[in-house]
């Protein structure tokens, strides 16, 4: 399925919500599950630091250090799974990655509060490529000014791609759920140092 455009304003958003075939999708997931080092990062809100309701872990090139939320993290070498991934995400985005921030939401109390991908590193329009594993679960954005909003749900093997000023004109969010709902692993693709 191709990668179809999403209606909001000044914003540049693509879905595919069946990118990687589903074998290869739950093969990956496994893999991720069983063999990434997750770890618990520290996040700031409202001034204070408190452990980030997800596991996380940050890889990429040598030298593609990425500080976010008041912490510097340097990457974890490319697991052999998803270093050939980038090379088929960067063909399907049309664009270059450096580094990977993969995400584990272990149930529907892990999630991620309203925020862009607006470290200076990432440059004014970046282009971050999102692949979904496991559990669908709901990604919603508001405009920083105005009311547009958007919300869909991001499939097992799914790809979601945001650029432009999305970042500059857009917060995102995972909320958390009550629904019962298994583990998701999420990867978003993007690049900290030019080319
Ligand atoms: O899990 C997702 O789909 C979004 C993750 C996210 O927004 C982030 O890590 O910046």
């Amino acid at each position: 399925m191709p990668l179809e455009p999403l209606p909001l304003p000044g914003a540049d958003l693509r879905l595919d919500p069946a990118w990687l075939p589903r074998a290869e999708a739950d093969a990956l997931l496994a893999t991720l599950l069983r063999d990434l080092p997750w770890e618990t990062h520290r996040i700031r809100l409202f001034g204070r630091e408190v452990a980030s309701p997800r596991l996380s872990l940050w890889i990429g090139d040598p030298g593609a250090v990425y500080r976010y939320s008041g912490t510097r993290f340097a990457p974890h070498p490319w697991p052999p799974a998803l270093q050939a991934l980038r090379t088929r995400l960067e063909a399907a985005a049309g664009g270059t990655f450096d580094s990977v921030l993969a995400n584990l939401y272990r149930d529907g109390r892990d999630g991620m509060g309203w925020h862009s991908d607006d470290e200076p590193e990432l440059g004014p329009r970046p282009l971050i490529a999102s692949l979904s594993l496991g559990a669908a679960r709901r990604f919603a954005l508001k405009a920083r000014a105005g009311d547009a909003r958007l919300a869909f749900g991001l499939p097992h093997g799914s790809l979601l791609l945001m650029a432009g000023d999305t970042q500059r004109r857009y917060r995102h969010a995972l909320p958390k759920t009550a629904k019962p709902v298994g583990p998701r692993v999420n990867l978003t693709f993007r690049r900290v140092r030019p080319p």
